[in-house]
């Protein structure tokens, strides 16, 4: 059986954590709960794992997290500044 498993990052001018790591096979979930408006974070993207969506404040967002493949995987802002990672192990 796979484990679900949940990574939360806090928005708020940056990433916090900014690396997350999931390992293989894992029902990985990656939450993003912006507090602040600082930065440009009001949208979160990954081309690595073809999402694009705003990030309301105070309201956390979920993506589920394919981790069929060991790798690293970028997300950032929406204009591509503030860049985070999802490792998968
Ligand atoms: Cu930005």
């Amino acid at each position: 059986m796979s484990k679900q498993v949940e990574a939360k990052v806090t928005v708020d001018g940056k990433y916090e954590p900014n690396v997350v790591t999931f390992k293989q096979g894992d029902q990985a979930t990656l939450t993003f709960d912006r507090v602040s408006e600082s930065g440009c974070l009001d949208t979160v993207q990954s081309h690595d794992f073809g999402f694009q969506k705003k990030l309301p404040l105070n309201e956390p967002v979920s993506f589920n997290i394919p981790t069929d493949k060991p790798g690293e995987y970028e997300f950032t802002c929406g204009m591509n500044m503030v860049k985070g990672k999802v490792i998968v192990e």
